[in-house]
């Protein structure tokens, strides 16, 4: 059988379970998934020497590493050719383009800094979203930014976060296609602290400094991402779930909650919390990753809580309200797999929920038929969706085939990673 009876073999089956394949392809293909630029350096960026610090971690040292802003667009134009869907590009501020000579310290970094990515995306047509990077940076002051008792440190911060939400304007502007600013910050302590409320308080008053800056909501969206817990900032983190959450509950008109599913106790599921923050908030954000046993950043799998993620995107019919990023980073294996895998896995997902017959599970609930549910959610877990899978992949350009994409990853890596 060839690809396309198969598909059209498979069509028939998802039918009769009530599921229209065309449509689940033709709508997936529309919506856009954030592309982290960082899994190609490990999270280095462009601007400093120093290592990574923010009580986040890459291990291993697998060769091939970007060095330079044109490697790692080259890297990332390997991914876009290998994923299908729509890609949106996600850059961190330590990605500034600074020519020699040109130093810009973080608190004074311009759109034209990133004039060279605004290129990249318009060769690509990507749509472009943003981080301020508030570590991995010497004005990082005993493990605070935002926080900061220290008030120039603070500032200068803040000074950050403002050049950030002018440069997500160009890119909005640029692109025309909305800009999403995320604001994380790893600030904390390591050990049991004395004043938990005056570090937020101040993280508070310097995230409403920096929305003061003037930028229109219908194009720059930014969020704050909130967090347990990092290496080295065990005890205390300014920026937890319930100060982060309810900072943008209090700010509705400028800025959205981000969740990240690396950044929460392990028996929390960040599927669970998607439906409960839609029925407040009209737009959130989100951060796909996969940790193991704390924050880790695993390159994203098809695994169950990535499936039921998605689940809950597509069955509240919520893809324009939930903007969705990639945020994982391995060093110990080949970086484009590594984005590749990730970012397939989270199409599949997308996929696999949308050629599910959600609604006539939503009356099977409603009806208390939970018997028939289980047994109807347990039938189409063996429908043959890699056959859908194949079709949207071919349809978007992109290899069907693990094999064959891998095959280009690996001779790329022989021709390019393993001579730089
Ligand atoms: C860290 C946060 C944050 C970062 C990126 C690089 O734990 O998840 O989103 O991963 O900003
Ligand atoms: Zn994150």
């Amino acid at each position: 059988m060839t690809q396309k009876e198969r598909y059209e073999s498979a069509k028939e089956m998802y039918a009769k379970l009530g599921v229209d394949t065309e449509a689940a392809i033709e709508l997936l293909k529309q919506q856009p998934v954030s592309l982290h630029c960082w899994q190609g350096d490990d999270v280095t960026g462009f601007d400093h020497d120093g290592p990574l610090t923010g009580g986040i971690q890459t291990t291993g040292n697998y060769p091939g590493r970007a060095k330079t802003p044109k490697q790692l667009m080259e890297d990332l134009e390997q991914v876009i050719r290998l994923v299908p869907g729509k890609v949106k590009l996600n850059l961190h501020a330590c990605y500034a383009i600074l020519e020699p000579g040109q130093f810009a310290d973080r608190d004074q970094l311009e759109p034209k800094h990133f004039a060279g990515w605004v290129e990249f995306a318009k060769k690509h047509q990507l749509g472009i979203d943003f981080n301020p990077t508030f570590f991995s940076h010497e004005r990082v002051k005993d493990g605070l930014t935002l926080s900061s008792p220290d008030e120039e440190t603070r500032r200068f911060w803040i000074e950050h976060g403002k050049a950030c939400i002018r440069i997500s304007s160009y890119f909005a502007q640029e692109t025309g296609i909305p800009c999403v600013m995320n604001i994380w910050t790893g600030d904390g302590y390591k050990d049991i602290p004395a004043d938990r409320m005056g570090p937020r308080m101040r993280y508070k008053d310097s995230i409403e400094q920096i929305l003061s800056e003037p930028y229109d909501y219908q194009m720059v969206k930014p969020c704050v991402e909130s967090k347990v817990f990092g290496i080295g900032v065990e005890a205390y983190t300014v920026g937890s779930a319930e100060f982060s959450l309810s900072f943008a509950a209090a700010h509705t008109e400028q800025c959205m909650p981000l969740m990240d599913n690396g950044h929460y106790h392990p028996t929390e599921m960040v599927s669970d919390k998607i439906p409960a923050l839609l029925c407040f908030f009209p737009e959130i954000a989100l951060h796909i990753t996969r940790p193991i046993r704390w924050d880790s950043d695993h390159v994203v799998l098809f695994d169950d809580e990535t499936k039921e993620m998605a689940k809950e995107i597509v069955r509240n019919q919520a893809f324009e309200r939930v903007y969705m990023a990639l945020d994982y980073f391995d060093a110990s294996i080949n970086r484009i797999a590594a984005w590749t895998v990730g970012f397939r896995s989270w199409q599949k997902a997308l996929l696999q929920a949308l050629c599910t017959p959600n609604e006539a599970y939503q009356q099977l609930q409603e009806q208390n038929r939970m018997t028939e549910l289980m047994v109807r959610q347990e039938e189409i877990k063996t429908a043959p969706f890699g056959d859908v899978w194949a079709e949207y992949c071919e349809r978007c350009g992109a290899p069907a085939e693990d094999s064959e994409w891998f095959a280009q990853v690996q001779k790329y890596e022989k021709e390019v990673l393993r001579k730089r």
